[in-house]
């Protein structure tokens, strides 16, 4: 496997950071996991545009246009003859001192690793997953952003952990307020209705590229999608409930905390969902669009 490490394409082995890299020491930097679908890399764009918006956030300089980091992710992508596949893109501080001072870290390293995805067993996808409330409260979203996709994820991680120690596939993750704010790595949908509900970004939720794409193929259908505060309750009684996310797509959520979603199999506004967000990856225009 070749990786791309500031500026070079090196074998794995070789391809090596700095133990004084802030990235390491202090989770200092930012980064995007994106998916390649039969050669063709789904939304550089706009995971591009995120990234530079979290290191601006974070007052990180890049040291490469959008531009040039989009050659070389392509590139990246090319060299390791990733057909459909998985880019995860790094931003580092870069080296520094043992202080948490980054205006030491001269300069910032950019990683791409291309490499083929771990994807959730088709049986999920059939037969929908089970989740709990994770006791981790999601980070104050007016103390580090959610928005900004950083190298730190203690805050995910404990959720995870959460979710493997109830013996379920994800966590639910909620705000300061008690509000829903998204899962572990992926945003959360509900519907009620024939509506579809899904927590603000403000609420504490990362701005989802799948999110966002889901949720413009919804409209398409004539569906109503309202972003708003979602409490626990909403999410006991509600008709279906399904997660998005690079890794997942659109997958199916059948139980909450021990209540059972629906008929407790994936819903058909769901099933609708994942199947034209299947459609759009794949290049396929989505039906009735
Ligand atoms: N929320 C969080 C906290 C995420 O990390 C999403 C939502 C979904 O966003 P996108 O843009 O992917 O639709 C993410 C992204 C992993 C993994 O290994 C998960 C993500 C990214 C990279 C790796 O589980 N989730």
């Amino acid at each position: 496997m070749k990786i791309w490490i500031d500026g070079q394409l090196l074998d794995e082995a070789q391809a090596k950071v700095s133990v004084f890299d802030h990235g390491l020491l202090y989770g200092d930097g930012v980064f995007e996991g994106i998916r390649v679908y039969s050669g063709r890399i789904f939304e550089l764009r706009a995971h591009l545009v995120r990234l530079y918006e979290s290191a601006k956030a974070i007052r990180l300089d890049i040291p490469m246009t959008l531009e040039e980091l989009s050659e070389v992710t392509e590139k990246t992508v090319n060299a390791n003859e990733i057909s459909d596949g998985y880019i995860r893109l790094i931003v580092t501080r870069g080296v520094g001192t043992l202080g948490l001072d980054p205006f030491l870290c001269k300069k910032p390293s950019v990683i791409i690793i291309a490499d083929k995805i771990q994807l959730y067993p088709e049986e999920f996808y059939e037969k929908g997953m089970k989740v709990i409330s994770s006791a981790t409260m999601r980070i104050h979203p007016m103390s580090l952003p959610p928005q900004i996709k950083s190298l730190n994820y203690l805050n995910n991680i404990c959720a995870t952990m959460d979710a493997i120690e109830h013996g379920v596939q994800e966590a639910l993750m909620f705000n300061h307020l008690g509000y829903l704010a998204e899962a572990s790595g992926d945003n959360v949908f509900v519907v009620k209705n024939g509506i579809l509900y899904t927590p603000p970004t403000e609420a504490g939720a990362l701005n989802g590229i799948t999110r966002s794409i889901v949720i413009e193929l919804a409209k398409q259908q004539g569906l109503p999608v309202i972003e708003k505060d979602i409490a626990r309750f909403e999410l006991y009684v509600c008709d279906e409930c399904f997660l998005t996310g690079t890794a997942a797509e659109v997958i199916g959520v059948v139980e909450i905390d021990g209540r059972v979603v629906g008929n407790g199999k994936p819903g058909p506004i769901t099933a609708k969902l994942r199947k034209l967000f299947y459609e759009y990856a794949h290049g396929r225009k989505p039906e009735n669009s």
